[in-house]
């Protein structure tokens, strides 16, 4: 009698934490430990989207849409808001889904690629991008061309517009995930690996990625101890956070932060936005991805240098801004 009667408190005990956020009960504490201005979620999205993007030669990792909700019941899109579903996407340098495979930029048809018109009068300028995963390109806030493919294969793109200087170049990458809302993806049988991000672009006109582009971030995930996270000069540091992988992350913790609704504008301020820190090509892992590799000439050739937010491994969704004078 005495042995059930424990049993039936037990339970009670059990039915009531279930009943409640399993976040409430593990969180409560190490939010409490928080004190930067990001919003903070943990464990999984609630899946919207299943998958962006089925790959009809080769395969692809799932690119799905997620949603959640912080503890002021405010809703984050994970990894993040985009225009993959219904803006135009730019022409592909390489993109083996679609079989284009050309072996250098020799074999492109560079004439054909449409030119967007900023500037009736503009200069034309050609640009040659490559983003790990996903990017959205804007000219003077008009969306230029976006991401073909936005989770893998790795691909690359060509864009043209017309547009007279000085104009404002504004970049939305995104380091595509796996499991929405923590920031991570299957790897070498470890289901929460975090995954890096890494974007470069070269434009005719001379304009090259480098740390002179601002780089801010927007989401931060996976994070196990929010005691990790910093600002320091507006950036938005986490390089004392762990990036192991590991096969318990359902419940990691993420930081967002709003992105302004005119970020991509000519006369949007962002001089509080720090400088892009720079990657080598093996920090960011290119040397067997053809869609880089092929035209190398267009990217660290023409002088151009990786960047990203502090911190390629866990910022996952970073803004990117340059004035060509
Ligand atoms: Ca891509
Ligand atoms: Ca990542
Ligand atoms: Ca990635």
């Amino acid at each position: 009698m005495k042995n059930n009667h424990i049993i039936t408190l037990s339970s009670i005990a059990l039915f009531t934490m279930g009943c409640s956020p399993s976040s409430d009960v593990i969180a409560s504490s190490n939010l409490n430990d928080y004190h930067g201005s990001a919003s903070i979620t943990q464990g999984l999205a609630k899946t919207i989207k299943e998958n962006l993007f089925e790959c009809d030669n080769g395969r692809s990792r799932v690119a799905g849409i997620g949603e959640i909700t912080d503890a002021e019941g405010k809703v984050w899109t994970v990894p993040a808001t985009n225009h993959f579903a219904h803006a135009n996407k730019a022409v592909d340098l390489y993109e083996q889904c679609a079989n284009i495979t050309p072996r250098s930029i020799a074999d492109v048809d560079v004439d054909s690629v449409p030119v967007a018109i900023i500037d009736a009068d503009g200069e034309e300028i050609t640009g040659y991008i490559f983003a790990d995963n996903y990017f959205e390109l804007y000219i003077n806030g008009q969306l230029v061309a976006i991401d073909s493919v936005p989770f893998t294969p790795f691909n690359s793109s060509i864009v043209k517009f017309k547009v007279n200087k000085p104009y404002t170049i504004a970049v939305k990458a995104i380091d595509w995930e796996e499991n929405l809302g923590v920031g991570t993806e299957y790897s070498r049988g470890v289901s929460h690996h975090p995954g890096d991000g890494g974007f470069i672009a070269s434009f005719s006109d001379g304009t090259v990625t480098s740390s002179d582009w601002q780089a801010q971030t927007f989401y931060t995930a996976p994070i196990y101890d929010l005691t990790c996270l910093s600002e320091i000069d507006g950036k938005r540091l986490s390089d004392t956070c762990t990036t192991a992988s590991t096969n318990s992350g359902d419940n990691a913790y993420a930081a967002h932060w709003q992105v302004p609704a005119d970020w991509m504008n000519q006369g949007f301020n962002s001089t509080s936005w720090p400088p892009a820190t720079q990657y080598s090509e093996r920090e960011i892992g290119v040397n067997n991805k053809k869609s880089y590799m092929n035209f190398i000439e267009k990217f660290s050739g023409a002088g151009a240098h990786f960047i990203w937010s502090t911190n390629v491994v866990l910022d996952n969704e970073v803004l990117f801004r340059y004035e060509v004078k």
